[in-house]
């Protein structure tokens, strides 16, 4: 049974990942009337992650014996004066992400809720994942600048890596 201190804290988490999957769809929409088609493919796909990032946390509150709260969500920024500060954007999401994930990770050992902390465990692997993957594509897109054959082919690299799956641009 969650601690009613644990519940409202997995809440607060659902949201956040839900508000995660808006960033990114937002992202998707912005990069597609750019004409990204690589970019947009890889932010539709970390959108549908996050969402079963925030499906995942659902599950376990009300498995657990809690309520799954599914509330409003703050809206995304839409739009952005480039691909680097979208990118710059993402990757500071990330970094926030992780700082709330470490502080749950806090109060399930505070509340000696070790189920919960085990459960976490998946999310403090994950965070490390997609911060590096986030930093991998913030070097590119530094290194590119604005320079419009060099954003050609980065958004051709995206695309082929969201094809064989997002993991590999981490590598
Ligand atoms: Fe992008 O992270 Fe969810 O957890």
């Amino acid at each position: 049974m969650l601690s009613k201190k644990i519940e409202k804290a997995l809440n607060e988490q659902i949201k956040i990942e839900a508000e995660s999957s808006q960033v990114y769809l937002a992202m998707a929409s912005w990069a597609e009337i750019q004409g990204f088609e690589g970019v947009s493919s890889f932010m539709y796909a970390h959108s549908d992650e996050e969402r079963m990032h925030m499906l995942k946390l659902v599950k376990f509150v009300n498995e657990r014996g809690g309520h799954a709260q599914i509330s409003d969500l703050t809206a995304p920024p839409v739009s952005f004066g480039s691909f680097k500060e979208m990118f710059k954007t993402l990757f500071d999401h990330e970094v926030m992400v992780s700082e709330r994930i470490n502080d749950l990770v806090h109060i399930t050992l505070e509340e000696r809720d070790y189920a919960t902390h085990n459960f976490l465990q998946w999310y403090v692997a994950e965070q490390i994942e997609e911060e590096a993957l986030a930093r991998n594509i913030l070097d590119k897109i530094n290194l590119i600048g604005d320079d419009k054959g060099g954003l050609y082919l980065f958004d051709n690299d995206v695309k082929m890596l969201t094809a064989n799956g997002a993991d590999k641009l981490a590598e």
